[in-house]
């Protein structure tokens, strides 16, 4: 199998909607990453399962994450966009990586925990099992980069232990052992409301993120409304760092302007968090405006989204297929 240098594999789980923490922290360096990489970037539904999902919201949610991808400007005829569960190797190559994977592995993995919480008893195995069907989505694939936010460092880890345990255990070099790509100041964008939490879909409050379906006006009040603590702003960097909130809108400013941190601190240095909080809602809304207006446009246009969608299943199996085959000419399955 001839040997790829330079493919990277990342996904969006279509579980509700998308924030600046996706867009940030994910899809805003999936635009720039296209241009050096071969990438595939799919829409992770199998992941998103792992947790209750409504039927009657997921085709559309699954859409939405696509029609994101290409508003944010991910090219979809030089990119491969496409759907998980539409490409059956993912799964498959995930129930041998559940035999190569050891159970002390998958429990030290810490966003387990903080998922499950006290209730570890009582949510889905999937959950559980859930950064091994990740090792197969990159695996698969051979991705040899993978662009991953903070939170998800220890389960490309795991990835790559997969990686290295199966080489060794089959004597192959099938699998390239992926780096992560962290890349940007906002690896982690925290809520709006909590400086100390993840911006995520799923915290119950809208006030905590910044939706790219939000309209101009929503954002600016989002921003106006988010939590700071009573002092102007820090005077250099090293104050910012112990200011969770501070530090936060200090740098999805940077982050949105494409400027660097520490210029951010000094340009508002000591300055009142109101002048500053204009400015950043005036900037989030030009920058995420374009972003949602070409979002609901491409969402009018189901056909056109799923015109895409099939291409990138017919492009993702065609790497996926003979990968797998390989996979079990390893193992020694039976084969006619
Ligand atoms: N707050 C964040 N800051 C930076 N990056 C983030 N990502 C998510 N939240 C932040 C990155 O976005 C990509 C896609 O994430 P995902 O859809 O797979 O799910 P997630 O990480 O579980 O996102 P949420 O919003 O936090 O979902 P819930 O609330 O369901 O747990 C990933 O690359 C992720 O790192």
């Amino acid at each position: 199998m001839e040997k790829i240098t330079k493919r990277i594999l990342s996904g969006v789980q279509p579980s509700g909607d998308l924030h600046l923490g996706n867009y940030l922290g994910a899809i805003k360096n999936f635009v720039s990453l296209q241009k050096e990489f071969e990438c595939f970037f799919c829409v992770v539904d199998l992941h998103a399962i792992t947790v209750w999902q409504d039927p009657k919201m997921l085709k559309q949610k699954t859409r939405e994450v696509i029609a994101a991808f290409i508003a944010s400007g991910i090219d979809p005829e030089t990119n491969t966009l496409f759907v998980q569960s539409q490409v059956p190797q993912h799964a498959q190559l995930t129930w041998i990586f559940n035999c190569v994977a050891r159970m002390g592995w998958l429990n030290r993995m810490t966003q387990f925990k903080d998922k499950a919480g006290k209730n570890s008893e009582n949510v889905s195995v999937g959950l559980f099992s859930y950064p091994i069907l990740m090792a197969a989505d990159i695996l698969i694939y051979l991705a040899t980069h993978v662009p991953v936010g903070e939170d998800q460092k220890q389960h490309l880890e795991l990835t790559r232990n997969i990686a290295q345990k199966f080489n060794t255990d089959f004597k192959t070099d099938i699998f390239p052992i992926p780096e992560p790509l962290i890349l940007g100041a906002a690896t982690r964008v925290m809520s709006l409301r909590d400086g100390l939490k993840k911006m995520s879909k799923s915290d119950p409050s809208n006030y905590s993120r910044i939706m790219l379906s939000d309209t101009e006006d929503e954002i600016v009040k989002k921003i106006k409304k988010a939590k700071t603590d009573p002092l102007p702003l820090p005077v250099n960097l090293e104050e910012a760092k112990k200011r969770p909130e501070a530090i936060n809108l200090l740098t999805i400013y940077a982050t949105l302007y494409d400027e660097d941190l520490e210029k951010v601190v000094a340009d508002y240095a000591g300055k009142e968090f109101s002048q500053f909080k204009r400015d950043l809602g005036d900037l989030a809304s030009s920058k995420l405006s374009p972003i949602s207006l070409e979002m609901n446009r491409l969402m009018k246009d189901e056909k056109y989204l799923d015109s895409i969608i099939s291409d990138g299943k017919r492009r993702a199996s065609s790497v996926a297929e003979p990968v797998l085959a390989e996979i079990y000419e390893i193992i020694g399955f039976y084969r006619d």
